[in-house]
């Protein structure tokens, strides 16, 4: 494990915002340091796991880490492409979940990336989905969950968008961390992404 993600999964705010600081100084790629701090929140999930940690350092370090992003976010948008609007994507966390901080990050570079984004936040029901999709006409719907008992509120709107007619106009895509190819199975979704990069290059794809 790196620098930075030793320091966030310690809770040693300052010295995340320090290495960060340099980091961006010295030009490092903002999704280098993304993902560092995915491993760093990977072991906070691990230690909370093991009873070290409580529910005030998981809140804790989602401070920290939208802290981290609000100076991220700025070279996130940097890396925005010129030229016309390649496509909407509607995302959202599934009903049940309010993990969005990796919801965020797919949005932000999604519209870096030059696609318009409709955002329905968190603890979304199905219905929420289903209208958006009626209204917008997006060609991809992006699911995200964090939590192995919202897999079922996923599969719900895969089905509910089936129930409406639409499953044959929309790609829906999975994310989150502990989401993976079975749950995408078990959902019914078109895709599984890793994390966020690999699902905005299923995005382009699905719009080329
Ligand atoms: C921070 C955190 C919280 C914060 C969330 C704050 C917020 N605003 O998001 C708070 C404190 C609220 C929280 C609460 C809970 N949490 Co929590 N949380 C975490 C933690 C430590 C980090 C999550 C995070 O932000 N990671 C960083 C981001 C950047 O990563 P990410 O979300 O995975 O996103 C990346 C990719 O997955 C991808 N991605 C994500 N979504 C999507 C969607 C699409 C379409 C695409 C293409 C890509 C994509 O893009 C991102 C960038 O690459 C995780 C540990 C872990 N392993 O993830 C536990 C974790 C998810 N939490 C867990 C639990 C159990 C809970 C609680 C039930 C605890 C409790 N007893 O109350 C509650 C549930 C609340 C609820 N109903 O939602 C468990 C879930 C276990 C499981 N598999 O079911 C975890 C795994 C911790 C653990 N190991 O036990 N949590």
């Amino acid at each position: 494990m790196g620098e930075l993600a030793h320091a966030l999964s310690n809770m040693e705010e300052k010295r995340v915002y320090e290495i960060i600081d340099k980091q961006i100084a010295e030009g490092a790629n903002p999704m280098d340091i993304i993902q560092e701090c995915n491993d760093g929140m990977i072991r906070v999930g691990e230690l909370f796991s093991e009873g070290t940690y409580f529910i005030s350092q998981l809140i804790y370090s989602a401070e920290i880490l939208k802290k981290v992003m609000s100076k991220l976010d700025p070279l996130l948008s940097g890396l925005k492409v010129s030229g016309s609007v390649r496509g909407k994507v509607i995302i959202g966390t599934v009903k049940g979940d309010i993990h969005d901080i990796g919801k965020n990050i797919v949005a932000t570079l999604l519209r870096g990336s030059g696609f318009e984004v409709i955002d329905l936040g968190v603890d979304v029901p199905s219905e929420k989905f289903v209208d958006a999709v009626k209204e917008t006409n997006a060609k991809i719907l992006g699911l995200s969950a964090l939590l192995n008992f919202t897999y079922p509120a996923m599969k719900e709107v895969v089905e509910a968008i089936s129930a409406a007619g639409l499953r044959e106009k929309v790609k829906i895509i999975i994310g989150g961390a502990p989401v993976n190819e079975q749950v995408r199975e078990f959902t019914g979704a078109d895709h599984y992404a890793k994390d966020a990069v690999e699902g905005i290059n299923m995005c382009k794809e699905i719009y080329s």
